[in-house]
């Protein structure tokens, strides 16, 4: 069997995905999701202009030499852009693989080591009734664990409350010539954030896993702050406390609080979490098949984890498309150190342009019983969602001095 087509297919059906379709000479193809999410055509690029060109010929079954040929043969390596397109070669070979076995992914990947796969959702308001009809929607949907993302009084739009609230959809990525701009206050953020976790406590008792994503936005010393301030509420997770490159803020803050922590989303290879995983300085890694290199690397990654007590908790916003989600999930079945994968649904028309097997039912994503990912892509319906340029906001203190977003 060889490769005789691989082609990138830009869509934006309500926000932008790059996917690697991978089709053999005997017609079986595999997809990579290959989006980063403000920078997509420079991954679309990275994979038209110069990877592949190297897959034509090559035996699509031979995913870890394949691998090892992008990432040690680009010489410059690691980065979110060179990490995810090697991802989305990485997944479109694994798709292939299952495909050819007639197996689902998960089968290939060591077999089902649970029922199914924790879910949690994002919740989010701009004052505590919003944030409590979102919470009570999500619930009636289903979840068993739930995000909790706030406004902050005398601060503007932030991450993770936006105006899709309403409507559970939060898209982060706004369309036009330039980011939006975000004001942020850490220490307005710091005497807020306790007080609405007390309340949600309060309204939805001890028991509902609780998570919080700090974006990245954190000194170490007010980490440790909020971690304590939010150990009577009994999160699930921290997430994303300090900015994630430096891996060693994480040791004040583990010294000064018991509040379990979370991070990797923004991490593309091991070498960016290997030190905290091995200090057990976190006790969820968030790396995603996406951004981390594919299933052949974020299972690296999950194994090292393992030796350490470190739980997967997969990255699973609305700009990781379906494939990702499939991969995420038949992974997660797999692993023994599975802990929790974040699930934003995505728009009706996302997975109208991605059909695919993985289901979500009473608080558990399950990846279905179809060969390989068990996801494919309506081409024509893509065609019809051309790429429109879209950024991530950038953040500002109150000065204007630009910061952590
Ligand atoms: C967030 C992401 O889901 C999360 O935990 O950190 O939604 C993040 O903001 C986006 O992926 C950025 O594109
Ligand atoms: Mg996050």
């Amino acid at each position: 069997m060889k490769i005789r087509d691989a082609q990138v297919i830009v869509t934006s059906p309500g926000r932008n995905f790059a996917t690697l379709k991978v089709t053999t000479d005997d017609g079986v193809t595999g997809l990579g999701d290959a989006t980063v999410n403000g920078r997509e055509l420079a991954v679309a690029s990275y994979l038209r202009d110069h990877v592949v060109p190297l897959l034509i010929g090559r035996d699509p079954h031979r995913i870890e030499d394949t691998w090892q040929f992008l990432y040690k043969g680009a010489y410059w390596r690691r980065g979110p852009v060179t990490m995810a397109a090697i991802a989305a070669v990485d997944v479109a070979l694994w798709d292939i693989k299952g495909k050819v076995a007639g197996l689902p992914l998960y089968q290939l990947l060591g077999g089902a080591s649970r029922d199914g796969v924790l879910a949690y959702c994002h919740a989010s308001g701009k004052d505590m009734p919003e944030l409590f009809d979102s919470v009570q929607r999500h619930l009636a949907l289903g979840y068993r664990a739930v995000r909790i993302q706030s406004a902050v009084p005398g601060l503007g739009k932030i991450y993770g409350v936006g105006d899709g609230v309403a409507s559970g959809r939060y898209e982060p990525a706004f369309r036009g010539p330039l980011p939006a701009e975000e004001t942020w206050d850490s220490r307005a953020y710091l005497r807020h954030i306790p007080g609405v976790f007390e309340k949600v406590r309060e309204r939805f008792g001890a028991e509902l896993p609780l998570l919080h994503d700090a974006h990245h936005r954190l000194t170490p010393v007010e980490a440790a702050r909020l971690g304590k301030d939010l150990e009577p509420y009994d999160l699930f997770w921290l997430e994303d406390v300090t900015p994630a490159e430096d891996q060693d803020a994480l040791r004040l803050v583990r010294q000064h609080t018991t509040t379990p922590l979370a991070i990797g989303e923004v991490f593309n290879s091991i070498w960016d979490c290997e030190r905290l995983i091995r200090a057990r300085l976190i006790d969820y890694i968030r790396t995603s098949a996406v951004h981390a290199g594919g299933i052949t690397h974020l299972r690296r990654i999950f194994g090292l984890a393992e030796l350490y007590g470190v739980k997967s908790g997969s990255h699973g916003p609305t700009d990781v498309s379906p494939v990702t989600m499939a991969a995420a999930v038949h992974l997660d079945l797999a692993i023994p150190n599975f802990g929790i994968q974040e699930h934003m649904r995505h728009e009706p028309i996302v997975d109208e342009v991605f059909p695919h097997a993985y289901r979500f039912a009473d608080g558990y994503l399950h990846p279905g019983e179809a060969s390989g990912l068990g996801v494919s892509i309506d081409e024509e319906l893509a065609a019809r969602y051309p790429y429109e340029r879209a950024y991530l906001p950038v953040n500002r203190l109150t000065d204007g001095t630009a910061f952590d977003w």
